[in-house]
């Protein structure tokens, strides 16, 4: 098994969608666990991210290795049921009728349009029984304040990988605490633009490295209602 998952690096890495769906659908097929399958996908994206900041890669290497890491996706996760859009039209009714273990309202910074880290975040909230509301990528502040009025979640976390995006999610905390929203719905943050020393400046914010510790949270605070 360990070749195929070196191999599961190796392909995403070198864009060779072929081998990737290959050893994908060889390692779902041992049993693998697809928290693992995902975290070599993470490996082989880096590596990507790696050859671009080097010059080796282009744009269009990067726009392939998004698509590719989108199909190998779809191998490991079953498709998740709008729940969402249900939301979205601000029914708290269709919410108790899903039986939902609680509301996320959850965006992308603007400015940002990487979305697959996000995406997986929804997926396994969605997996987990939890209504979510997803914004999309590039989401303004004051959109961010409309849906939380709209949809009143339970929680809201913003996501974020460039650089920028850390300042974003600051005016996004301002913006929801001037409107009233925040503290008393707490916010998640996530993605590769947050570090510990970004955190401090960010605000009154909770951070979750994965979706594994961002389902903690979130139930965590579901509890403590
Ligand atoms: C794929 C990719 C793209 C694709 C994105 C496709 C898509 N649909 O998302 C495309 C081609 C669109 C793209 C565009 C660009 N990209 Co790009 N991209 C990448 C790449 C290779 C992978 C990113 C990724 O998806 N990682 C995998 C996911 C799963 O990881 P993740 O996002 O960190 O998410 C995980 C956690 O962080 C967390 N998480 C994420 N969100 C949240 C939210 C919450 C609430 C929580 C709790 C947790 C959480 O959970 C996830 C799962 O574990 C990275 C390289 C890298 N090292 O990351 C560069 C990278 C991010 N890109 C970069 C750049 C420069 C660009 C461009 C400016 C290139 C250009 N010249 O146009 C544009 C920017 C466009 C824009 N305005 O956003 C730089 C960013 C530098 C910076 N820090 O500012 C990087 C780092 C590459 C590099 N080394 O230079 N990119």
């Amino acid at each position: 098994m360990d070749e195929i998952k070196a191999q599961v690096t190796w392909a995403m890495s070198e864009l060779d969608l072929d081998v990737l769906c290959l050893s994908v659908q060889a390692l779902v097929a041992k049993g693998c666990d697809s928290t693992e399958i995902v975290e070599l996908l993470q490996q082989g994206l880096l590596e990507v991210g790696n050859r671009f900041a080097q010059g080796e890669y282009f744009l269009a290497d990067l726009i392939v290795s998004g698509m590719m890491f989108k199909s190998a996706l779809s191998l490991i996760t079953p498709e998740a049921p709008p729940v969402g859009a249900a939301g979205a039209a601000g029914s708290a009714e269709v919410a108790e009728a899903a039986n939902t273990r609680g509301r996320v309202l959850i965006g992308v910074m603007a400015g940002d349009i990487h979305d697959i880290g996000k995406d997986i975040i929804v997926q396994v909230l969605r997996t987990e029984s939890f209504d979510v509301l997803d914004l999309g990528v590039d989401v303004p502040v004051e959109a961010f304040v409309q849906a939380a009025l709209n949809y009143t979640p339970d929680i809201i976390a913003l996501s974020g990988v460039m650089g920028g995006a850390a300042l974003e999610m600051k005016l996004v905390v301002e913006a929801l605490t001037e409107a009233g929203i925040h503290p008393a719905t707490p916010i998640l943050v996530g993605g590769s633009c947050v570090s510990e020393l970004i955190l401090e400046n960010i605000g009154d914010v909770n951070y979750a490295k994965g979706p594994v510790e961002a389902v903690k949270f979130c139930v965590s605070v579901m509890e403590s209602k």
